[in-house]
């Protein structure tokens, strides 16, 4: 039996009095689809098996450099981090899997977590390791890079802590590592661009060798921040060149937040498919910068043409393709609670229009070069509301019909503020 943190009569008593239009509006929307040669039930499926990781650090509030304003009753540890996942999952159903974030959520005793996750629905997705900020009692500082540093030393001990991630992340039942660094530099002529690389390049060789055979490893580049002249994995581009050093199991992932502005990252999404390399996501939204917002709060058609090429690729069965699907964000305004619950909503709406794309349409109109169908077919789907199909996946798997009402209404986040107490400082931050 699962340790549900919202009683089920709640969502059972918060979905009785909107069924009846839910009813309605799915057989509405099913009539519009079947108008289109589409079957509403089959797209509908699909939607409910499709899952998202939570981030743990995602449930705390977050900051910028400039401040960070806590929120009540934030989660003071891991297992509350994970008490606060599992009502994510609970209401929305999309999200079964949790991404740790090493040295944050270090367990005492890893089976220990493992049980207490499992009690509540959860399993572990990928974990992430941390040399961009030094912890109480280091030895060495990341100050000038981890596991680029100009230092062996400072390399060996970033290397180190990689290698510890994948022993806690194996007792976990976790399946992969994703590395990113923060290394790069400041100002030209602070680094040499070629020596950095390949340092880098000989430290992640023997993360890689540590990983077992059934784990993938990710590469995650970010374009700037904190370093802002340069970064050692700067782009997609450097990203794929590390990965094909490494071996088979290596990944490029893409954080949506970590491009210059109007980059088409679904065409770099495109490109990795082509190659087989493209290992997962971190899902946010942004506007000018890695702002890590909420998922498809500011750009939902790209994110819709993210997800297009995601169908596309699955429908054509593209090898190697099998992307790990994680929300990365910062929730500095909002509950946390809230702004996930959407998001995962928000990445299964891209899908469910993706899914609505009539292929065989766009195909022809492609091949005759007839631009404005072509425009137009693909523009259908994410032009639809697919609102329905989204309420009825969550309502059929005993989630809530509106996730976030639901949520307001069952009163967790009071009812926790008054078991935690107010932190000064949280452990979450922007990656
Ligand atoms: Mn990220």
């Amino acid at each position: 039996m699962t340790e549900w943190q919202i009683s089920p009569d709640v969502i059972a008593e918060h979905n009785k009095p909107l069924s009846t239009a839910l009813a309605a509006d799915y057989s509405a929307l099913g009539e519009q689809l079947a108008r289109r040669g589409v079957d509403i039930d089959s797209v509908t499926k699909k939607v409910a098996t499709f899952q998202v990781a939570v981030p743990s650090w995602g449930v705390g509030t977050g900051g910028t450099r400039f401040a960070r304003f806590p929120g009540i009753g934030e989660p003071r540890n891991i297992l509350e981090k994970l008490d606060d996942c599992c009502v994510i999952h609970q209401l929305c159903r999309a999200t079964p899997r949790v991404s740790l974030h090493i040295p944050w959520d270090k367990p005492r005793d890893a089976n220990e977590l493992k049980l207490y996750a499992a009690a509540r629905g959860l399993s572990f997705d990928a974990m992430n390791s941390n040399t961009f900020q030094d912890q109480r009692d280091q030895k060495l500082s990341y100050k000038f890079g981890s596991l680029s540093h100009t230092d062996k030393a400072t390399r060996q001990q970033a290397v180190e802590h990689n290698l510890e991630c994948i022993e806690i992340g194996k007792a976990l039942g976790s399946k992969a590592l994703t590395v990113w660094i923060a290394d790069g530099s400041n100002f030209p002529g602070q680094t040499n661009f070629t020596k950095a690389f390949e340092r880098y390049l000989e430290s992640v060789r023997q993360i890689y060798a540590a990983t077992p055979n059934d784990w993938k490893l990710f590469i995650e580049h970010k374009m700037y921040e904190p370093a802002f002249y340069s970064t050692v994995i700067q782009d997609w581009g450097t990203s794929y060149l590390a990965v094909t050093s490494l071996g088979d199991r290596a990944y490029c992932l893409v954080d949506l937040g970590h491009h210059a502005p109007n980059v088409n990252i679904e065409m770099i999404v495109a490109r990795l498919i082509q190659f087989g390399r493209l290992g997962g996501f971190h899902f946010n939204d942004s506007k000018y910068g890695d702002d890590d917002l909420d998922t498809g709060s500011i750009d939902p058609f790209r994110l819709f043409l993210v997800f297009n090429e995601l169908v596309d690729a699955e429908l054509h069965r593209a090898p190697r393709f099998d992307p790990a699907h994680m929300l990365d964000q910062s929730h500095n305004v909002t509950d946390p609670i809230e702004s996930l619950i959407r998001s995962a909503n928000e990445i299964r709406r891209a899908y469910a229009q993706a899914l609505l794309v009539d292929r065989t349409g766009l195909e022809e109109a492609q091949d005759r070069n007839d631009v404005m169908l072509a425009s137009e077919i693909l523009k259908a789907g994410f032009r639809t509301d697919v609102e329905p199909i989204l309420k009825k996946a969550r309502q059929d798997d005993s989630g809530a019909i509106d996730p976030i009402t639901a949520y307001r209404t069952s009163g967790y986040r009071t009812n926790v503020a008054k078991k935690r107490p107010p932190v000064a400082r949280g452990g979450s931050g922007i990656v």
